[in-house]
């Protein structure tokens, strides 16, 4: 018996990786076509990209300094302005190219690619065009584009993901916040676009598993958020603001229908749309950062203990961690893969010392690991955000959130967290 238990407890923490995560937009530089996020931070005054992190340049030196630091798994995402960067369905050969240099670079060196579709770059015709995600027919378009890269990338990419939080391109881009492009924003289009981006995903991701034998998911986004006191109100007020938050994208993905919260306020999906949604993913990707507290007249807080990051939104609190994931073994699943696609921390004075984000880091995977010693959901993996810093949309070169500095000259220097994360890896 205690062998049994001894060999169970040692297979699980063996199925258990970290990797790495970043996207197009935010390291690649160069080369491409117009995004909505180039308009978008020209028309605000926002600091542009540029050349970001050059990655286009230094890939096979990025991937190479992967391999050094033992990383095996790789999130990344591909720029739908490089594959056709001036006009739909006008492919460019040395965009295609471009990943796979990439795809091969990483095969060379046995880490696994996960390839994001969608990762916020947009292309701007699109946006010009049709109204970007705000038209329905933007499900045949990105169903289309899924397909071309299915069939270009189908011997090097096994883990695909359709769409990067679309929560927040949602409530950000075209909703309440309105500091993302496309910055078109009503509470009309905040539900229209989360409506087009769940739709677009369940086609992308049917027709992926009819036709191929890898795996496919989306990635969601959120916050946990706790009831501040035993109060029955505050608890409600935490129940709700999930429900409007999370399962607004996960109910329609497990059950085929809006939270009970929007049912009197959005159309149903019929049931082709219902089937679709339910078979259209393998896996989960999970995007978590952080958690907040809510009182009984649905007030979110946050503890002064807790420590801040640059980003204002983000604080180190690993617990919720552990309490978000034994939400969804509760009310979701238990069985289906889940993969933390991004968890990291833009620390304040961010130096090589960078303690704050370590210590996050390390709380964060500490709890991951419980969750999996305790058998709560079926977590295969956790990608650290970011392998770089990076350009951090609104923020600019702000705030940074990677386990490696990258100066204005793009000269890369492993900062402390990347060393911590070098010598644990072994241990998984
Ligand atoms: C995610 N918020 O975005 C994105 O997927 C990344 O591209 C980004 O760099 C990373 O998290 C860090 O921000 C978010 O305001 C942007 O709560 C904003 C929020 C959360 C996530």
């Amino acid at each position: 018996m205690f062998l049994l238990i001894l060999s169970l407890c040692f297979t699980k923490s063996f199925s258990f990786f970290i990797g790495v995560s970043t996207s197009s937009y935010q390291i690649e530089g160069q080369n491409k076509g117009v995004s909505i996020w180039d308009v978008y931070t020209q028309k605000n005054n926002l600091h542009p990209v540029g050349n970001a992190t050059n990655h286009f340049l230094y890939y096979k030196n990025d991937i190479k300094t992967m391999h050094e630091l033992g990383i095996k798994n790789y999130r990344m995402s591909i720029s739908w302005t490089r594959i056709m960067p001036h006009a739909w369905n006008e492919i460019d050969p040395e965009g295609i190219q471009f990943y796979h240099n990439i795809f091969d670079e990483c095969l060379r060196y046995n880490i696994t690619p996960y390839a994001t579709i969608y990762h916020w770059d947009l292309p701007e015709y699109l946006d010009i065009s049709m109204n970007g995600w705000l038209n329905e027919s933007i499900v045949h378009y990105f169903l289309d584009y899924s397909k071309i890269l299915f069939q270009e990338y189908k011997d090097k990419v096994k883990f695909w993901m359709t769409i990067n939080e679309p929560l927040t391109t949602s409530t950000q881009g075209y909703g309440k916040s309105c500091n993302f492009a496309p910055g078109r924003c009503s509470e009309e289009n905040q539900f229209l676009s989360a409506r087009n981006q769940l739709l677009a995903h369940a086609y992308v991701g049917y027709h992926y598993k009819s036709n191929y034998e890898g795996d496919i998911g989306i990635v969601l986004n959120t916050n946990w958020i706790e009831p501040i006191d035993k109060n029955l109100a505050s608890q409600k007020c935490a129940e709700t603001r999930m429900e409007e938050s999370f399962g607004w994208f996960m109910d329609p993905l497990f059950f085929g229908e809006y939270p009970d919260v929007y049912k009197d306020m959005l159309m149903p999906f019929n049931e082709t749309e219902k089937n679709m949604l339910i078979h259209s993913y393998t896996f989960l990707g999970l995007n978590h950062y952080t958690t907040y507290y809510i009182n009984s007249n649905c007030k979110e807080s946050v503890s002064p203990d807790w420590t801040q990051a640059k980003s204002t939104w983000l604080f180190d609190q690993p617990r919720g961690l552990e309490k978000l994931l034994r939400y969804i073994g509760k009310k979701y699943t238990k069985t289906l893969p889940i993969y933390i696609t991004e968890c990291g921390f833009s620390q304040k004075n961010d130096t090589l010392l960078d303690l704050e984000r370590t210590h996050y880091l390390v709380g964060y995977i500490n709890k991951a690991h419980k969750i999996i010693m305790d058998n709560i959901v079926n977590l295969k993996g956790f990608f650290v955000w970011s392998f770089l810093d990076n350009f951090e949309w609104s923020s600019g070169y702000n705030e940074t959130f990677g386990i490696i500095k990258v100066d204005e000259n793009c000269t890369r220097k492993l900062k402390l967290s990347a060393l911590v994360l070098k010598n644990m890896i072994p241990f998984l």
